[in-house]
């Protein structure tokens, strides 16, 4: 189970959509390609449109398993909104990795997030997470470049604070940009190559 969590508006939906969006296409080309007969690939569009989260949504990403004996794997998402972050805390016990949502366009929110990561990373139910700070809507211009970006999170006093370490990772639920990079570490692959931001 990961837990997807960031500030209202931040792409998790979405983001969550287009990841199984992706992980939906590349399924049934691996099926396609072990059948004999050919069909069309349906790898659908994906809608950018959203409403809120108010609760929790759930989200399952499915892929092959090596051993075609035995059924796919799935792997399962919880978000929560960002407008129940009070909440949050209740749901970490028993989370491996938690992916932390940030809209990059936005310098207000990213500025808040650290006031919002510092409970998270001092939380008891936190410490041995595998925490990946996701920087979403890189398809937007960027009103800094990335190490400033970094700069107004605050992330090396986070680092300095936390026990945990912290991954990140660029993206944009539109675009697709590195999402390819994110779904590895979602399924404990190891990552291929470091990604620009800074590590
Ligand atoms: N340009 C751009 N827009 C995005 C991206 N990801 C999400 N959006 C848009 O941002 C808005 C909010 O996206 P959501 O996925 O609903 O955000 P959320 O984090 O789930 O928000 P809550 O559920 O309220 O916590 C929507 O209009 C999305 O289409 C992205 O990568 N690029
Ligand atoms: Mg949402």
């Amino acid at each position: 189970m990961i837990l997807c969590i960031g500030a209202e508006g931040g792409g998790k939906t979405l983001l969550l959509r287009k990841l199984q969006s992706d992980h939906k296409a590349s399924l049934n080309s691996a099926v396609q390609a072990t059948n004999t007969s050919s069909s069309n690939n349906s790898s659908s569009a994906v809608v950018n449109s959203t409403v809120p989260t108010t609760g929790v949504n759930i989200t399952t990403l499915l892929k092959l398993n090596p051993d075609k004996n035995k059924p796919n794997l799935e792997l399962i998402i919880r978000e929560l909104g960002g407008s129940m972050s009070e909440l949050w805390s209740s749901y970490y016990k028993g989370v491996r990795r938690l992916l932390y949502v940030i809209d990059a366009a936005n310098m207000s929110q990213l500025a808040s997030t650290t006031l919002l990561l510092m409970p998270l990373l001092a939380h008891p139910n936190t410490q041995k997470m595998q925490i990946a700070l996701v920087f979403n809507k890189m398809d937007r211009p960027l009103p800094r470049d990335t190490s400033e970006l970094l700069a107004v999170l605050r992330y090396d006093d986070l680092q300095q604070y936390c026990r945990q370490k912290l991954l990140l990772f660029e993206v944009s639920a539109v675009s697709g940009k590195g999402l390819k990079a994110l779904a590895r570490w979602m399924w404990g692959e190891p990552r291929p190559k470091p990604e620009s931001l800074l590590q």
